[in-house]
């Protein structure tokens, strides 16, 4: 018999939420009661019916974490409850003063009752529900604006879309909870791994993975990486209101919302002081990121006769742990060659912990920096973790240096390719001139090559290239263009299929935008940006091949250094020969010409863009203005004819009006366009 539509939509009902509740003992309790065969089983159930009834889907169904479109930008969202935030205690002192100002307000009170919870060292962002339902997700932004986000934080698999309403007795009509999102640290490390491996650019820490994976526009790509999140503060609109900071977490949690159980109930400040303590070292242990103890004061009532000063709530404050640094031995000194020839020292050390991670390298800058330090091999080093993944060398334990140890003489000559090393007046860093010569410049020239903002050859990462160095089968890029499937499956675990894709990777880049082909070339000065106002000022290798010093140097955003090392590239015959072998494969070395249908009525016109543009994005307008004889430039200066602002412009906007320049806003940019 046919099932009727009422049916059906029960079935799904029945279906979703059997899903929430497996979703809920999974992610949430941890505790699954079915294998992971039976909940995709009830997934694919869900979808398949889904697909026949469209028009029965609900925004809550789990099939619905990834079902929208990229966006073109964030709408910016007005919080309907500020989001303050913390003031800072760096120190046990501070930690004092701040429960001894706090404990003033109530003079009966020898005491007062403090909550204390871990410091995520994430993105803060908050989630409204209206009647049990996610409605928006924002971040925190200043604190009354945010950005909206809800398309993004639904793919994360922790924030409950619906709220579970099993353990409370009312789901309150409207609810506000707040969070810190959070990658775990081993997601990061496999994350940093992987864009390693792509020639894309690391991020610095999990905070910074965290919170770019979440500002994503496209929500597939937050729904790809491993995102969580603790919350921890909620407001509830409704009859129930809790008597304590402690009950509102108990009651959050019952709704499904993820809390951290790293928290404790304080009796007073002494108990606040040895939680602290505990976590100080045990947090290493957690798996994720955090930087401190955020202590509330437990009574709600109290917290409303605290009340709040303009920028923090007086009944909470943050407790910071203190930088992390270890002391550890110094093994060795290795001297690397990068991609331009910069070469640079990197201290090779006997594994250590440090905030979370073991350290088994670090920064030591320059040649100037191991004089100033004057770092032995052997010596016990301090490292602290700054905001850079790399560690750094602060410091030597001298009491503890070996009386025969000598002092580390840098060498004169590149480590890879034996030549001398040279170093320009004023500059701290020695560079190896051996451009086409050096191995380990090859290799990261060629990783560079392979990057996304230059040849953007996809499925190519450093262990390819290594093998394509070693083998001898490439010696300069325009090499990569000459290989072929036989040379291809020379390589290790090499299967046809692998080294068909590799090669029609390596041949589509042949027709790269100018700009990724000079950024490509590796000109020591010239990076993404630079490589963008190059192509928006010559239309060919050759035309840029040509020019000199003087008219390079007069392009805005061009500087002498850049304009003198673009000179230098294409004197060395190296560089030379390896333009003919691009040319005689077919790799585009001139920007592919507009057909000139418009009047160019922007011909000698400089523009510099600045904020987001609503209606365009910056390729179409940089292509634009370039289509109608316009040029861009990254910087402003007297000689620009006009900075175009779009939404939340950066520092070039008050550069021009300091400089007089005139200011088009989108709407003036696009009538002056069309
Ligand atoms: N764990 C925790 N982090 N954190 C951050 N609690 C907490 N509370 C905060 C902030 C900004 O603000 C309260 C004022 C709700």
């Amino acid at each position: 018999m046919k099932s009727t539509i009422t049916e059906i939509n029960e079935n799904l009902l029945k279906l979703r939420d059997k899903i929430n509740h497996h979703n809920y003992l999974y992610y949430l309790k941890d505790a699954p009661v079915i294998p992971d065969s039976e909940y995709d089983r009830l997934f694919n159930e869900l979808k398949e019916l889904e697909a026949l009834y469209p028009e029965l889907i609900t925004p809550d169904s789990p099939t619905q974490r990834v079902g929208e479109l990229p966006s073109e930008k964030f709408e910016q969202v007005a919080h309907k409850y500020r989001l303050f935030s913390l003031d800072n205690a760096n120190s046990k002192e501070e930690l004092s003063d701040w429960y001894n100002r706090a404990l003033k307000f109530f003079p009966n009170d020898k005491d007062i009752e403090l909550f204390c919870e871990l410091k995520i060292d994430g993105l803060a962002i908050s989630l409204s529900y209206e009647n049990g339902f996610l409605t928006r997700g924002a971040t925190r932004g200043d604190g009354k604006t945010g950005e909206n986000i809800t398309t993004n934080l639904k793919t994360i698999k922790s924030i409950p879309l619906k709220l579970y309403s099993g353990e409370v007795d009312k789901i309150p009509e409207f609810l506000e909870v707040r969070g810190e999102i959070f990658m775990p640290i081993s997601s990061f490390e496999k994350l940093n791994e992987k864009r390693r491996k792509l020639g894309e650019m690391e991020f610095a820490n999990p905070r910074n993975a965290g919170s770019g994976s979440v500002r994503q526009l496209d929500p597939k790509i937050t729904s790809d990486r491993d995102l969580d999140i603790f919350i921890y503060a909620g407001i509830i609109e409704g009859n129930h209101s809790p008597a304590t900071h402690k009950d509102t977490l108990e009651f959050l949690r019952n709704l499904g919302f993820k809390i951290n159980p790293a928290s404790k109930l304080c009796r007073n400040i002494d108990e606040v002081a040895e939680f602290c303590d505990i976590w100080k070292n045990k947090r290493f242990e957690l798996g994720y990121a955090t930087d401190g103890v955020v202590i509330k004061v437990n009574d709600i009532n109290k917290q409303d006769e605290l009340g709040f000063t303009s920028r923090a709530p007086r009944w909470a404050v943050a407790y910071k742990f203190p930088p992390e640094e270890a002391l550890t031995t110094l093994r060795a000194i290795a001297i690397n060659t990068g991609r331009t020839g910069a070469v640079t020292p990197v201290a090779i050390l006997e594994p250590v912990k440090l905030a979370g991670t073991t350290v088994a390298r670090a920064s030591l800058h320059n040649a100037d920096e191991i004089q100033r330090l004057d770092v032995r091999i052997g010596d016990k080093v301090w490292v602290k973790k700054a905001a850079e993944i790399i560690p750094k060398i602060i410091g030597v334990d001298i009491s503890q240096r070996n009386p025969d140890s000598e002092q580390f003489i840098y060498p004169q000559t590149c480590p890879s390719c034996g030549a001398y090393l040279e170093r320009k007046e004023g500059e701290v860093i020695t560079y190896c001139p051996n451009l086409t010569g050096c191995m380990a410049q090859l290799q990261g020239w060629l990783e560079y090559w392979v990057s996304r903002t230059a040849m953007d050859i996809d499925g190519v990462g450093s262990s390819l290239v290594a093998q394509f160095v070693e083998k001898g089968l490439v010696k300069d890029p325009a090499d990569l263009y000459g290989l072929t499937i036989e040379d291809i499956l020379t390589l290790d675990r090499m299967a046809e299929k692998s080294a068909n894709n590799i090669i029609n990777a390596i041949q589509s880049s042949k027709i790269r935008p100018l700009a990724g082909l000079i950024n490509a070339l590796g000109i020591k000065y010239v990076g993404r940006e630079t490589a963008e106002i190059l192509s928006s000022n010559f239309s060919s290798i050759e035309d840029l091949k040509l020019a000199s010093c003087e008219q390079l140097s007069s392009i805005e955003g061009i500087g002498e250094k850049s304009a003198q090392s673009i000179v230098s590239y294409f004197q060395n015959q190296k560089v030379i020969s390896m333009l003919e072998k691009l040319k005689n494969y077919g790799v585009k070395l001139e920007e592919e010409k507009h057909e000139i249908l418009e009047e160019q009525t922007l011909t000698g016109k400089t523009f510099v863009l600045t904020g987001t543009l609503t209606s365009m994005d910056r390729n179409k307008a940089t292509d634009i203005i370039k289509r109608l004889g316009g040029k861009l430039s990254g910087s402003v200066s007297e000689r620009t004819s006009y900075v175009v602002v779009g939404e939340n412009p950066g520092s070039k906007y008050e550069k021009a009006l300091k400089l007089n320049v005139t200011i088009l806003s989108e709407e003036d940019f696009v009538k002056m366009i069309y």
